[in-house]
């Protein structure tokens, strides 16, 4: 038994040599000390052992044990250390590499103009105002002195969802709502930007989708010079201070008097100066202070209304209404800020 004790030893020493791994490692471990190891094996022997043998063998059995035991966790060290320097070596970061340069997104020009002429109006102290997208007849047309029989709500012009539904084909029922929300109460300064639909044949200047801003202020004794200061500071702050505005007279159903509004241009480097449409205004008409809880014998008011595209492409020199929805990177990034 000393000497099956004494080989044991010796082989497994000696296999320890050739273990190249952790794995390897863990399986000659099991090999001789698991608990059908070789080594338990003999252990179970020295039953049949006289008792003057027992302890001795006992005891060599144990320095056996410990000295594989002792070997097998030296190895086993060396294996974590040279893991934990093979790991250290792959995770190595270069410090000094320069960094990756993420693509810098760009606001939409449309979102751009939108939120400039925002910011002029918040300067001017008025609120910004929305509403939903799909409207009632009554908030999109009648409140707006458009009744039943009036071309401008030909089927033609609008997509209707049921007879009474309809995608908004303009944002003033956001300001119908705000009036019939404020309940006569004044002032009434909002502007009101969104999207708005109307049936149309799509192409250079003309989308069936759109945006608009629109405007509403009411209030006590808001006349028409009212509306032409506001219109002019407008147009001075997004085109330039030296920027003149001309009104003419039109039609609304829901202003009366009316006016259409050009902005006076320039073209760069060329001496050739003209004017430009730009938005539709007038004066809030009587029919539609008073549906909405204003009494017009008290308050007066004025409205505008601008299409967004039109600003943007004149303002940023874009000749297709189409390249706003597009999506194409090459329109897009022109508007990256630097
Ligand atoms: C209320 C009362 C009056 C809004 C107005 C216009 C004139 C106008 C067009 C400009 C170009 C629409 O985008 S466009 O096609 N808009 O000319 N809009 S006055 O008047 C209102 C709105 C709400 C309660």
């Amino acid at each position: 038994m000393r000497e099956r004790l004494e080989q044991l030893k010796a082989e497994a020493l000696e296999h320890l040599r050739s273990v190249a791994d952790a794995k390897q490692l863990d399986e000659l471990r099991v090999k001789y000390q698991g608990k059908k190891g070789k080594l338990t094996e003999i252990l179970r022997g020295m039953g049949g052992l006289s008792a003057e043998e027992r302890p001795v063998i006992g005891q060599l059995a144990n320095e056996v044990r410990d000295a594989i035991d002792a070997a097998v966790s030296a190895h086993s060290e060396r294996f974590e250390r040279e893991e934990t320097e093979r790991r250290l070596a792959s995770e190595t970061i270069d410090v000094t590499l320069p960094g990756r340069k993420l693509p810098r997104g760009a606001a939409h020009p449309l979102n751009r103009i939108i939120e400039e002429i925002e910011q002029i109006f918040i300067g001017m102290g008025y609120q910004v105002s929305e509403g939903p997208e799909v409207e009632t007849d009554y908030h999109n047309f009648e409140a707006l002195n458009l009744p039943k029989d009036h071309p401008a709500r030909d089927m033609q012009d609008s997509f209707y969802i049921t007879e009474d539904l309809l995608m908004r084909t303009h944002t003033s029922p956001v300001q119908v709502r705000t009036m019939q929300k404020m309940d006569g109460e004044v002032p009434v300064k909002i502007i009101c930007p969104g999207k708005v639909y109307r049936r149309d044949d799509d192409d250079a200047t003309h989308s069936f989708q759109f945006h608009q801003i629109e405007g509403l202020v009411i209030g006590k004794n808001i006349r028409m010079s009212d509306l032409k200061g506001t219109l002019l500071q407008l147009m001075q702050e997004l085109f330039g201070s030296d920027t003149q505005i001309r009104m003419r007279p039109s039609f609304f159903p829901f202003t009366e008097p009316s006016a259409e509004v050009d902005v006076s241009y320039r073209k760069k480097g060329a001496e050739s100066t003209g004017w430009l449409e730009v938005l539709g205004c007038g004066m809030v008409h009587p029919r539609v202070l008073e549906m909405s809880g204003y009494d017009p014998k008290e308050y007066s008011g004025f409205a505008f209304g601008m299409g967004a595209e039109r600003l943007a492409m004149l303002k940023y020199g874009i000749d297709d209404i189409r390249h706003f929805y597009n999506n194409d990177e090459r329109f897009l990034n022109q508007f990256a800020r630097q």
